[in-house]
């Protein structure tokens, strides 16, 4: 970062740097995430830090705040050695602000910045008191205008060092107190605190001061020092100034303003977040889940039954084939999203429970992104598990080739059964109605000279056909439940295929952002 003395340490600049890149990086990732008002924040507290550190570290703008008539005013005159600014009885007097400077060398930008137009620049003997000091006269925070609360709020977020200047009437004011003190109690290292006006009490205000030390303890600042001074008698003033002098000579207050800025900024971005994976036990959770919403055990019983009936069909005992074709197909009733209608609650069900056991040390708004992220691809999910099923049912339906030559046989027995039956037929009807000799038409059957050769065809087709269609079923029961085991794997490994394309993918991404984004702002936080 510039620095435009070039005589200062640079690092702890650079090290705000870090911090500040951090923060924008975080800040960058972290948008649509993490709540709009948290990210402006911090864009906001980068672009000041930008702005702030481009007018480098030789200046430190010390702001000099309080209520009004507290002595704000009479106390900078002081420091200057000159009546700048105006003090009077009548309240609120200073309604624009002042900047006194102790070195106007490359001031300017910095006041245009810091949007002051009174300037005042200390000459004479006072001139080399402090290095770099600029000194603004604030109007009053507790004012019946509203512009010089504006004012005064408008630049408490910009200078370097607050000394809030209270007096014996007003040093436990709630505007003070909770309005501003305990508001920026995580930037208690920016701020100094003086009671002023201490000639108008008897014990120099040692006992006020420990009284309005106490209360801004209890605002948040860890142990706070209290400078009593007199603007009118110029007690304290010794201490006063050894205080401001130290703010300025290190040159780094209005680096540790902004590293409080970048750290509070990240520290509000950073809440909720921590490191989390998504274990494999949740990953088979969900697996298991969405196996059920598809309904894979039933696909399993379904696609075997199918297997079964549909080898009955074409290899059982053709003559009874007929009735079985009734029957309806197990095909149709193949369970899984879109044709069950639990199957989608179900698959939502999965997902959120899902979603809930990866985030459960995870706080908001976390675990809310993480569910849209688990949820993000739902549809497509449920479409794919609906293919998946439909060709694992396909798979399931095929016919193996030995079915081939069973098919074969049974329509040779049924042809052979069907022409004795015919043969047998025209026998008698040749030789009942019309008496003919049917002796020739009946040749014996080779090896059994009892039984014509038509009697044979049609004992021997229907019978052995019935006893293949019995048989059969020996195999094809094996076969259907391998049928049915294969088509529940099928399913199986497609659901865990797509659980961790269309679900534990999107959820890891979420989580490594996250995590960079925690990253980031630990960096930033310092
Ligand atoms: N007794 C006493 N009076 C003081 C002291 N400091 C300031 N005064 C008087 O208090 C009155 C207000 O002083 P200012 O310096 O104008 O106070 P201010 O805080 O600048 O007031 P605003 O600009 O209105 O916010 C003036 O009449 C001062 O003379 C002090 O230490 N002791
Ligand atoms: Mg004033």
């Amino acid at each position: 970062m510039a620095d435009e003395s070039g005589s200062e340490d640079s690092r702890p600049a650079s090290a705000l740097t870090l911090q500040v890149e951090a923060l924008a990086r975080a800040a960058e990732l972290g948008g649509g995430l993490l709540p709009d008002a948290e990210i402006a924040a911090a864009i906001a507290v980068v672009d000041k830090a930008g702005e702030r550190l481009r007018h480098g570290t030789r200046h430190t703008v010390v702001a000099i705040a309080g209520a009004t008539g507290s002595g704000k005013s009479s106390i900078v005159n002081r420091l200057a050695g000159v009546e700048f600014s105006d003090s009077s009885v009548r309240r609120p007097t200073t309604s624009l602000t002042h900047a006194v400077i102790w070195d106007a060398e490359d001031a300017a930008g910095l006041l245009d910045w810091l949007d002051i137009k009174r300037r005042h620049q200390v000459s004479g003997e006072r001139a080399d008191r402090f290095d770099g000091l600029i000194l603004l006269d604030l109007p009053d925070h507790d004012s019946t205008a509203v512009e010089h609360r504006l004012e005064v709020d408008r630049l408490v977020e910009l200078v370097d060092v607050l000394v809030w200047v209270t007096d014996p009437q007003k040093y436990a004011d709630e505007a003070l107190h909770a309005g501003y003190i305990s508001r920026l109690s995580h930037h208690g290292d920016m701020m100094r605190f003086v009671l002023n006006q201490v000639d108008r009490l008897d014990d120099g205000g040692m006992e006020l001061a420990g009284d309005f030390a106490r209360l801004v303890e209890a605002d948040g600042i860890a142990d706070p020092h209290v400078v009593s001074v007199s603007a009118l008698t110029g007690a304290g003033f010794t201490e006063l100034e050894s205080v401001l002098e130290a703010s300025v000579t290190s040159r780094a207050a209005s680096i540790e303003r902004l590293q409080a800025d970048v750290s509070v900024a990240a520290t509000e971005l950073h809440r909720g977040s921590v490191d989390v994976d998504v274990a494999k036990r949740q990953r088979k959770a969900l697996i298991a889940g969405l196996g059920e919403s598809a309904g894979s055990a039933r696909a399993s019983e379904v696609a075997a039954a199918h297997h079964q009936r549909k080898g009955i069909l074409a290899m059982g005992w053709p003559f009874t084939r007929f009735i079985r074709r009734l029957g309806r197909k197990p095909l149709s009733e193949l369970p899984g999203p879109g044709r069950n209608a639990a199957a989608e609650p179900r698959t939502d069900l999965a997902l959120r429970d899902f979603a809930q056991d990866v985030s459960t040390t995870l706080e908001p708004p976390w675990p809310g992104q993480v569910r849209n992220a688990a949820m993000s691809q739902r549809d497509e999910l449920i479409d794919d598990i609906r293919t998946s099923i439909g060709s694992a049912a396909v798979a399931a339906g095929t016919a193996p080739r030995w079915w081939g030559l069973i098919v074969w046989l049974q329509r040779v027995l049924a042809l052979t059964a069907v022409v004795g039956l015919v043969w047998l037929l025209v026998v008698a009807i040749l030789g009942g109605f019309f008496h003919f000799d049917t002796d020739p038409l009946l040749p014996p059957t080779p090896e059994a000279d009892w039984m014509p050769l038509p009697s044979a065809m049609l004992i021997v087709g229907a019978l052995a056909g019935l006893l293949i269609g019995l048989l059969v079923r020996i195999p094809l029961g094996v076969g259907s439940a391998r049928r049915g085991r294969a088509a529940r794997k099928a399913i199986e490994s497609s659901v865990s295929r797509l659980a961790d394309e269309r679900v534990v993918a999107p959820v890891e991404a979420l989580l490594e952002r996250q995590q960079e984004i925690g990253q980031l702002l630990d960096r930033a936080i310092g």
